[in-house]
């Protein structure tokens, strides 16, 4: 399962502050490394980054956090912007030997998938495909799919191999509509059917915005996910109790041979006073 950790997000808040969000705008170096690192320690595969709170300063913050996690952690990077513009400068100073790097994301709207694609191309990166095109994010799960498949096609026709495309369903909050979840599920279950090769990644934590007790909401979400094929996931690593059941799922659908992973974490103290 490839883990993404979510932390490094300006619009993150803790107990209402913005402590990401200042920490970047003052180049806390220490901080930011420390997010970094803790993510990798509790599992993480790639490590997030979203200053698009930033606005104008967004291409130079989204620099400097590049170079600043690269000089501390292995993991590779995720650039979660719609900005081709940021994108392309931390592209620039991405050390590729840390693996290869995703955009997050490329979307089916017009001007989004002409200024991203070429990024895609020319830095040979993975990408998060979200299901949204100019008419926006249709809520009709047939629609998104039908979105998603275009996506899928328009990528490998233009050269980018299905094994470094990420689709996203798009998450919407459970409190939106009875058949949100199933909707999610459904578009997982097909898009992972119709194209051996592809993977499939989501936001889990936005179908529990809003309800109370989110973490179970999350939780049973993801392995319900993974169960449909999900095979990527964009979450708060820092969560031991959510990592330990990744685990197990994955050792429990046939995806950890001989359930080596699971007892390797598992000696290593990763449930420890679970
Ligand atoms: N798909 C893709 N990219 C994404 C998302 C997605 N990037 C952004 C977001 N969704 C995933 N990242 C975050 C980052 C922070 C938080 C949630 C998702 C966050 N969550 C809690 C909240 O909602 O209140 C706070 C919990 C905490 O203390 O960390 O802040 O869907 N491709």
């Amino acid at each position: 399962m490839l883990i993404v950790g979510e932390r490094i997000n300006t619009s993150r808040k803790v107990k209402g502050e913005p402590i990401i969000e200042k920490a970047v705008c003052a180049r806390d170096a220490d901080f930011v490394i420390k997010l970094a690192k803790d993510q990798v320690e509790a599992g993480a595969t790639y490590i997030d980054l979203n200053c698009g709170t930033l606005r104008e300063d967004e291409p130079e913050s989204l620099e400097w956090l590049t170079k600043t996690v690269q000089a501390a952690v292995d993991a590779p990077l995720t650039f979660d912007s719609p900005n081709p513009a940021a994108i392309e400068r931390a592209l620039a100073v991405y050390d590729h030997t840390k693996g290869q790097p995703m955009i997050n994301s490329i979307t089916a709207e017009t001007d989004r998938y002409k200024n991203i694609l070429p990024l895609v191309q020319k830095y040979q990166t993975k990408v998060i495909a979200l299901s949204m095109d100019d008419t926006g994010i249709q809520a009709d799960a047939e629609k998104r799919l039908t979105v998603a498949r275009d996506l899928v096609k328009r990528l490998t026709d233009d050269q980018v191999p299905l094994d470094a495309i990420y689709v996203d369903p798009l998450t919407f909050p459970i409190g939106t509509g009875t058949e949100v979840g199933v909707a999610m599920l459904e578009i997982i279950s097909r898009i992972m059917t119709e194209y051996p090769g592809v993977h499939t990644i989501a936001g889990i934590s936005n179908v529990s915005h809003g309800m109370p007790a989110r973490k179970f909401l999350n939780e049973a979400m993801t392995l319900l996910s993974m169960d449909r094929g999900m095979d990527a996931a964009i979450i708060d690593p820092m969560d031991r109790y959510l990592m330990a059941l990744i685990a197990a799922a994955e050792a429990l659908l046939g995806r950890d041979e001989f359930s080596m992973n699971y007892i390797t974490l598992s000696r290593a103290g990763k449930f420890d006073g679970l």
